[in-house]
């Protein structure tokens, strides 16, 4: 049992990283080792990793595929267009209500999200082609709901038979009247994760609905938030608390959203972006075309949600909104205090690993950090190099074949519409005082020299990792959960929450700390012997031996 195994306590960075390369064959090893990386400053500089490249074949990925990314994470959350994927019907099963992403269904009532479209592709409609079966589903979905818009969203078949998904959109629209059709090209195997389907949906995204409904929206302060998926309720909280410093969402791309919300993101005066890797080209597309500048905020942990509204607040720079954040923080904090003291004595000094997407993995550390407790490994499972390293390397990033593959809008600026909303000299007078537009610095900077991190950590890794470092916690997803049980430490999901959450913003800090402290201090998963190793009722020998 792996448990039982030796620890090594005294254990070097380099010594793991050569222990996790040590069985694979010389061609893979070489390629891993450039996505396995100790940590160090090297002369003021962060060291380089390779990142969204392809995952070697016969490694048991963490990753999902492009569509999972379009379909599942982008527009997943938007409940009140109707998502139909082309394909046959497994695509959408499993990806039918397997994201915590929740909804209220606002006032009108609407939500599709528990539904699931198909069109359900038998082999027929593989020889002789699924577009008028497609266009049927559309007309149906029509006829049933009249939903805003219908989307299309192709599977790995559709791509190989080579139906025109566009082109049945765009009939569809023009036969319907009054309701948005149109699709993403988002195959499964589009690109080396899912990450090419968050660009592949927030293209058409952008394309297709920002900037249609040029309403004046009320609200004094109005940003637009970017990259937050209400996963286990963390948009409800970051609602709750920005309604109450009074500043307004004009949109969330995309969780709890609505099509309304897309189609007047261009009426916003700031954008805030979350999760900086599925979604920071659509910030810079909306400064570019409508003049609205972004932000980098986090709004998990504590400490990190009360600097992000002060940055907002910063940001208007009007000091009613900026006494009224201080006030919602002093308000907010006493409770999440009392928690966290409470915790601390049972946490402090405790170790977790943090593998998730492409930013949980960074923005969890500053809630652990909160409870004292250390990263000691972390890694994204599709994360690019900016995500690493900072945002100073996309002008040195690598075209391959790969990234080539996936579409880069060209903007320009809205002749009508573009609208600085702030001048150069007001920009300038923030920019003196330290205020940082347009700036990620990754997940490295903030890690301790000599942690490791790793790219698209796969099951083998994970495994060797912990039986090596014991960690008091890992944190990654449903693949992962049970293997890591079975070594005897415990997991937590921060993809789905497991069942919890929220843990964004104030109140979901406290609901992290209570529920990380039961874990760490459980010794459950540790007593626990499988049935086989109790009592094995069966053994067996290979021929051979
Ligand atoms: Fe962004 Fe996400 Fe993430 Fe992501 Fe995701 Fe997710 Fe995630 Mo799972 S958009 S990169 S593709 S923060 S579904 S809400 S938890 S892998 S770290």
């Amino acid at each position: 049992m792996a448990t039982a195994k030796k620890k090594l306590v005294q254990w070097e960075p380099t010594d793991i990283k050569k222990e996790l390369l040590k069985k694979y064959p010389t061609k893979v090893a070489r390629r891993r080792a450039k996505q396995i990386l100790i940590n160090e400053a090297q002369e003021n500089t962060t060291p380089e990793i390779t990142a969204n490249v392809r995952t070697i074949p016969g490694i048991i990925t963490m990753r999902g595929c492009t569509y999972a990314g379009c379909k599942g994470v982008i527009m997943g959350p938007t409940r009140d267009i109707v998502n139909l994927v082309h394909g046959p019907i497994g695509c959408s099963f499993y990806a039918w209500l397997t994201r915590r992403n929740q909804t209220d269904a606002g006032t009108d009532g609407t939500n599709y999200i528990p539904y699931c479209f198909s069109t359900d592709m038998q082999d027929s409609d593989i020889i002789f082609g699924g577009e008028k079966k497609l266009a049927a589903a559309i007309q149906e979905i029509y006829d049933i709901f009249h939903p805003k818009a219908i989307t299309i969203f192709a599977t790995c078949p559709v791509g190989l038979i080579g139906d025109d998904i566009h082109t049945v959109a765009r009939n569809m629209k023009e036969k319907l009247g009054d309701c948005n059709v149109f699709a993403f090209s988002c195959e499964g195997y589009k690109g080396v994760s899912q990450s090419a389907g968050h660009h592949i949906a927030n293209n058409q995204v952008f394309s297709h609905m920002v900037g249609e409904n040029n309403e004046e929206k009320a609200g004094e302060y109005k940003i637009n938030l970017l990259g937050e998926y209400n996963i286990g309720g963390d948009g409800f909280e970051i609602d709750r608390v920005l309604r109450k410093c009074g500043i307004t969402t004009i949109s969330t791309f995309s969780g709890n959203s609505t099509y309304d919300q897309f189609a007047s993101a261009h009426m916003a005066d700031l954008s805030c972006v979350m999760c900086h890797r599925s979604i920071n080209y659509v910030a810079d597309m909306m400064e570019t075309k409508f003049g609205i500048p972004w932000i980098k905020v986090n709004f998990i942990g504590a400490k990190s949600t009360a600097k992000s509204l002060r940055k907002i607040a910063e940001y208007f720079g009007d000091q009613k909104l900026i006494d009224r954040v201080e006030a919602v923080i002093a308000e907010e904090m006493p409770a999440v205090d009392a928690v966290r003291e409470e915790v601390l004595p049972r946490t402090q000094g405790k170790t977790a690993m943090l593998f998730v997407g492409g930013s949980r993995a960074h923005h969890y550390q500053d809630l652990f950090a909160e409870m004292g407790m250390k990263t000691v490994s972390a890694g994204y499972e599709f994360a690019h190099r900016d995500d690493y390293e900072g945002r100073q390397v996309i002008p040195h990033l690598k075209v391959d074949a790969d990234s080539r593959n996936i579409e880069e809008l060209e903007i320009e600026a809205d002749p009508e519409r573009y609208a600085p909303r702030k001048t150069e000299a007001e920009l300038k007078a923030l920019e003196e005082k330290g205020y940082k537009f347009k700036e990620y610095d990754g997940i490295m900077p903030d890690m301790e020299a000599g942690s490791l991190v790793i790219d698209d950590l796969n099951q083998y890794e994970a495994e060797k990792l912990v039986e090596l470092m014991k960690p008091d916690i890992f944190c990654a997803g449903i693949k992962e959960k049970f293997s890591i049980q079975k070594l005897g430490i415990p997991m937590k999901q921060l993809h789905s929450y497991d069942s919890g959450g929220p843990y964004a913003g104030f109140k979901g800090a406290v609901n992290f700390y209570k529920e990380i402290d039961r874990l760490v201090n459980s010794k459950v998963w540790s007593y626990m012997k499988a049935p086989w190793q109790e009592s094995p009722e069966l053994s067996a020998t290979y021929v051979w031996e």
